[in-house]
C-alpha cells in the first residue's frame, strides 16, 4: 500500500483548505472568503485503492504579527519536517508574486518533491492560465504543474493521483474511516467558527474564536470569543438576530457529523486580547 504525508502550503485565501476538502473527498476544513480561516494544522485522509493519502492543512505563510500568527507561523514551519511531498498552491487569480517567490524558497529547500497547484481556474481563459502556469513554472524546480479548480473539482483527480505515485510503500495511518485528525468538539468548533466568519467583516473574523465546551447526546454547548464589547455587538446582532443565523447554519452541519440531532447552545463572550493569551491559543490547538 502507498502511504504518507503531504503538506499544503501556500499564500493565505488562495484555497488550500478548499483544495484539501476536494482530494479528500469531504469537508475536512472550513472555507471563508477570509484570509487566516485555517489556524492549526489539519491532517485530511483521502482513502483509495492502494493508497492512503494524508492532506496536512495548514494556514497561510504570513509574516507573524502577535503571538496567534506567530504560532500558526511556526506551525508551518514543523509541518514541513516530516512530509513525502509538499503541494504549493497558488491562485490563478492574482498576480504571482513576491509572496510566492517567498514561500517557494522555503519549499524548494525541503529536498521534497513540490508539486503546484495553480488553483481557481474556474472561468478564466486559456490564455491567461497559460501565462500564469508560465510564471508559476519559474518559482523553482518542481515535480508537477496541475492546473485545477478546488472549487469545481476540475483537475483535482490527476493531482490526487500525481500526489499518490510519490508516497512511499508502507501502512495505513487512519483506520479507513476517519477523515481528520480532529476530535468531534474540535470539527464542531470550526463548524460553528466558519458560520461566524461568513457572517462578519473586517477586523471581527479574525477576533473570533470558538470553543465546545459541551457535546453530549443532545447538547452541544459553545462559546464564541471575541476580543472586544462592540465586537460582541456585531456577533450577537440585533435581537441576537447574527448568533441565531451562525446557529442556523451550523447545527445541519454539525448533525451531520455527529449522525445525531443536537440542540445547540451558542454564547458570545468577550476575552480581551485573547490572541496574546499563549495558554488559551495552547488550549484552542493554535
Ligand atoms: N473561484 C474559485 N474560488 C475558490 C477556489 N478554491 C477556493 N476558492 C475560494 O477562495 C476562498 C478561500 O478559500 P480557502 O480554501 O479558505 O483558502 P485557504 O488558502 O485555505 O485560506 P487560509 O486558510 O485563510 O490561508 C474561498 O472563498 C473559496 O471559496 C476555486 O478553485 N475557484
Ligand atoms: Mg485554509
Amino acid at each position: 500500500m502507498k502511504t504518507g504525508f503531504a503538506a499544503v502550503a501556500g499564500r493565505p485565501n488562495v484555497g488550500k483548505s478548499t483544495l484539501v476538502n476536494a482530494l479528500c473527498g469531504g469537508k475536512v476544513a472550513i472555507v471563508s472568503d477570509k484570509p487566516q480561516t485555517t489556524r492549526r494544522r489539519i491532517a485530511g485522509v483521502a482513502n483509495g485503492d492502494g493508497y492512503q493519502l494524508v492532506l496536512v492543512d495548514l494556514p497561510g505563510f504570513q509574516r507573524p504579527l502577535d503571538p496567534m500568527t506567530e504560532r500558526m507561523q511556526r506551525t508551518v514551519d514543523q509541518a514541513f519536517e516530516d512530509v513525502d511531498a509538499v503541494v504549493f498552491v497558488l491562485s490563478a487569480r492574482e498576480r504571482i508574486g513576491a509572496g510566492d517567490r517567498f514561500i517557494a524558497g522555503r519549499v524548494f529547500a525541503l529536498g521534497v518533491p513540490v508539486v503546484i497547484a495553480l488553483n481557481k481556474v474556474d472561468r478564466l481563459k486559456p490564455g491567461h492560465i497559460a501565462t500564469q502556469m508560465e510564471t508559476a513554472s519559474k518559482l523553482g524546480d518542481f515535480h508537477a504543474l496541475h492546473p485545477v479548480s478546488a472549487k469545481t473539482g476540475d483537475g483535482v483527480e490527476e493531482l490526487r493521483a500525481e500526489l499518490v505515485e510519490l508516497l512511499p510503500e508502507g501502512p495505513a495511518y487512519f483506520p479507513p474511516d476517519q477523515r481528520s485528525d480532529l476530535t468531534a468538539e474540535e470539527q464542531v468548533g470550526e463548524l460553528v467558527r466558519e458560520k461566524a466568519l461568513a457572517l462578519t467583516r473586517e477586523e471581527v473574523p479574525h477576533a473570533i474564536s470558538v470553543e465546545v465546551e459541551e457535546l453530549d447526546e443532545k447538547v452541544v454547548r459553545a462559546s464564541i470569543y471575541v476580543e472586544t464589547e462592540s465586537q460582541k455587538q456585531i456577533v450577537v446582532g440585533r435581537g441576537g438576530s447574527v448568533v441565531k443565523e451562525i446557529g442556523t447554519r451550523a447545527r445541519p452541519e454539525i448533525e451531520h457529523l455527529l449522525g445525531r440531532q443536537v440542540y445547540l447552545e451558542l454564547h458570545v463572550k468577550v476575552r480581551p486580547r485573547w490572541r496574546r493569551d499563549e495558554r488559551l491559543l495552547e488550549r484552542l490547538g493554535i
